[in-house]
């Protein structure tokens, strides 16, 4: 490691040269090695480099990364676009209240790679069944009015799994942000509407051309064109410059590197919808619009550990596409009773929301749970009333694509040994897929 460190504070001198940065205030200059030291001290060196003056970082002693996803979809015999870059899933267990740092922000589904657009040239088409098609420019954009709304955005890959180790492995798909953009209606506003619009079809800039349909009564309601993400501009892994934010729907719905919207007649069955997200018979697909309650307990969750008796503080995050969590309950013997959670922060339409319960934990197996119930009234469901309103086995449930099955919002329970040990707390089954995208 010290190898990486040495080579890599060379390569930011020079890079700090070659930047005409040498004559940057005293203060800014990058700390000097300390004389005679075999191991220089990284934490002083890191911290008050330039770099880190530029562009804050992280204590060395944080070292949280994503979850790099497995090629799931490169193992099927279908069209395996190059270059392939993986997606990753957020640590879920790792973070803290409700938005997810950028950086740590799931990321999916890159079969084409990211590509490299330049702002200056990038421009969103807007036309179809419309009376004047328009083409903006970045610059044309963000002189139109615009919102910023804290949303969560996830993969309909997100499912309870027998199999999954940790948090990260059963939920790490998703991630809440604050996406700052213009709304949609704003700019189909802008171009008309004309009779017999009743869908649109979003397109992407990358080489995949990733489009989907979206019906119009979502467009117009809370649909953005969406620019920023928390704070700064969206970066190149969720869309840079702009991506669509269709809140509470699945994942696939938010095109990311936007590049046109037309407006039509009824929905497409784009290369992207039939390839790998429906059934073989794309007629019998059932579309996941807004998505069903859902929570999950992130502390104390899979592969951590109680260390002793006593007070024990049980949080995570619940959230609904179809709008606000109006309870969280937490069970802590197994699901015989429930009892509601405290949500610390403001509860938001679909955003995620933190929840907590002191627990005392007595040194005796348990198996905690939790349960969202949203404002529409949807509660929602054990793995057992899942299986049991769709009509599905247990086979069925976990052998069966997610996407194919719609959202999988059943809860996930983590059960806690005598020992203090966390571990998966949904029954073993033979087979398990797990497809992200
Ligand atoms: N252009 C484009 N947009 C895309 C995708 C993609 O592969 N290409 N993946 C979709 C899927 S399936 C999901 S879950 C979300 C993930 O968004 P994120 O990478 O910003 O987390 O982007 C959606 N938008
Ligand atoms: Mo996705």
């Amino acid at each position: 490691m010290g190898k990486t460190q040495t080579s890599r504070r060379r390569f930011l001198k020079k890079s700090a040269v070659a930047a005409g940065l040498v004559a940057a205030p005293p203060s800014l200059a990058l700390a000097a090695e300390p004389a005679g030291a075999a191991e220089p001290t990284r934490s002083v060196l890191d911290n008050n480099s330039l770099e880190s003056v530029l562009y804050g970082r992280r204590s060395r002693f944080v070292t949280t990364t994503r979850e790099v996803e497995g090629r799931s979809h490169y193992d099927t015999p279908r069209i395996r676009p190059e270059p392939y870059r993986p997606s990753a899933r957020t640590p879920l267990a790792e973070l803290t209240g409700t938005i997810t740092p950028t950086s740590l922000h799931f990321t999916t589904q890159h079969y084409y790679g990211i590509p490299d657009i330049n702002p200056g040239e990038h421009t969103l088409l807007v036309e179809g069944l419309v009376e004047r098609p328009l083409v903006f420019t970045m610059a044309e954009l963000r002189r139109l009015p615009f919102v910023s709304r804290i949303h969560f955005l996830e993969c309909v890959g997100n499912r309870p799994n027998p199999r999954a180790a940790t948090v990260t492995g059963t939920h790490g798909r998703m991630g809440c942000s604050e996406w700052i953009g213009v709304p949609l209606s704003v700019l189909l506003n802008e171009v008309g509407l004309k009779n017999g619009a009743s869908w649109v079809i979003a397109e992407a800039a990358d080489r995949g051309k990733h489009t989907k349909s979206l019906p119009l009564a979502k467009a117009l309601d809370d649909v953005l064109v969406a620019y920023g993400q928390n704070g700064e501009p969206v970066r190149p892994d969720h869309g840079y410059p702009l991506r669509l934010l269709v809140p509470g729907f699945e994942g696939i719905y938010n095109v990311k590197w936007l590049k046109r919207i037309k407006v039509v007649d009824q929905p497409y069955l784009s290369f992207q919808e039939h390839s790998r997200f429906l059934t073989p018979n794309p007629k019998t697909q059932r579309d996941a619009y807004d998505f069903g309650p859902n929570s999950v307990i992130t502390q104390p969750s899979g592969s951590q550990e109680l260390q002793g008796r006593g007070l024990h503080v049980i949080s995570g995050l619940a959230w609904s596409g179809a709008g606000k969590v109006s309870r969280v309950e937490v069970s802590t013997d197994g699901g015989d009773t429930w009892q509601e959670a405290e949500v610390s922060g403001p509860v938001l339409p679909k955003a995620h929301t933190r929840f907590h319960l002191p627990w005392r934990w007595n040194g005796e197996e348990a198996v905690l749970q939790s349960r969202c119930l949203d404002e529409r009234g949807q509660l929602q469901p054990s793995e057992e009333e899942y299986a049991r309103y769709w009509g599905l086995t247990r086979g069925q449930l976990y052998g069966t694509i997610q996407s194919q099955l719609g959202y999988c919002n059943w809860i996930q329970p983590w059960k806690v040994s005598a020992d203090g040990k966390v571990t998966n707390g949904l029954a073993p089954t033979d087979v398990v897929v797990d497809v992200h995208g």
